[in-house]
């Protein structure tokens, strides 16, 4: 199968953002609501599970009987308070790119390849990351951008994948999904998509055996990822297009 198109999951994919930003930025809006809880990093962890911020502050509420039951106005509220600390953060230039992210985009923009984001993050996150990560011009990069509310399901339902499979006009077979999490690999191959998986400190334990490959990073060529699972497994790789052609040429 030919490839011509690569679709990046944002959190956890192109940046470590959960620990260190989202994490963050929700217990500053629960410290500004006077909420009397916050989210240290393994309860942070725990939660990931349930993809979507506003998703994710209710299953906690669910599980905390005793705590203060929010509305779903005020979880919204809470929630647009979170996402303007998440872009002062973001602004303020705290987060790279994950190692061999940036060199693979510059990649793709180099030979005409199109790269895609399905995300389940608020979209004005993915923009504020991809500005001060990328430059202004950077979510210009991306020839679609599915975020957030755009659809009805998030991961692990198909739904972010399928909307950006159908705004790029292309079949899954000819594309290839770049994930962190069982979630989102469980989206993407739901929509059909042979993915990589790019696990990570939160992900590692997680199930991804549907996953074409599993690495540790995409690597650099003076300092290579490893790759966990798949056909070479224990192996040095440095991710790069023709790396990529050639796993997606393996879906039967
Ligand atoms: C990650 C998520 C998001 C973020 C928080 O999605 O599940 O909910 O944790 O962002 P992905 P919001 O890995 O698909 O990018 O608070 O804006 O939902
Ligand atoms: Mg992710």
């Amino acid at each position: 199968m030919p490839l011509r198109a690569l679709i990046f999951d944002v959190d956890g994919t192109l940046a470590d953002t959960e620990r260190d930003a989202h994490r963050v930025a929700f217990n500053q809006a629960f410290a500004a609501a006077g909420l009397p809880f916050d989210w240290d990093v393994p309860t942070y962890g725990h939660y990931l599970k349930v993809t979507g911020g506003k998703e994710r502050l209710r299953n906690f509420l669910n599980d905390h009987p005793a705590l203060p039951q929010l509305s779903d106005a005020d979880i919204a509220r809470i929630h647009r308070q979170k996402t303007a600390f998440y872009v002062e953060m973001m602004n303020a230039g705290l987060l790279t790119l994950r190692p061999g992210v940036e060199r693979l985009l510059n990649a793709a923009r180099d030979t005409g390849l199109p790269v895609a984001i399905a995300t389940t993050t608020t979209l004005a996150n993915v923009e504020s990351l991809l500005k001060t990560t990328l430059g202004q011009d950077g979510p210009d990069r991306f020839q679609v951008i599915g975020a957030g509310d755009i659809v009805a399901h998030k991961k692990p339902a198909p739904d972010i994948y399928t909307y950006v499979l159908k705004r790029l006009g292309l079949p899954a077979d000819d594309c290839l999904a770049l994930e962190d999490s069982e979630n989102g690999l469980r989206s993407a191959v739901s929509a059909g998509l042979a993915t990589v998986i790019t696990q990570n400190e939160y992900t590692r334990d997680q199930d991804f055996s549907s996953a074409l490959r599993v690495l540790d990073q995409l690597g650099e060529p003076d300092a290579p990822a490893w790759v966990l699972q798949g056909k070479e497994a224990g192996n040095p790789v440095v991710v790069d297009i023709p790396v990529l052609i050639q796993w997606l040429a393996e879906k039967a």
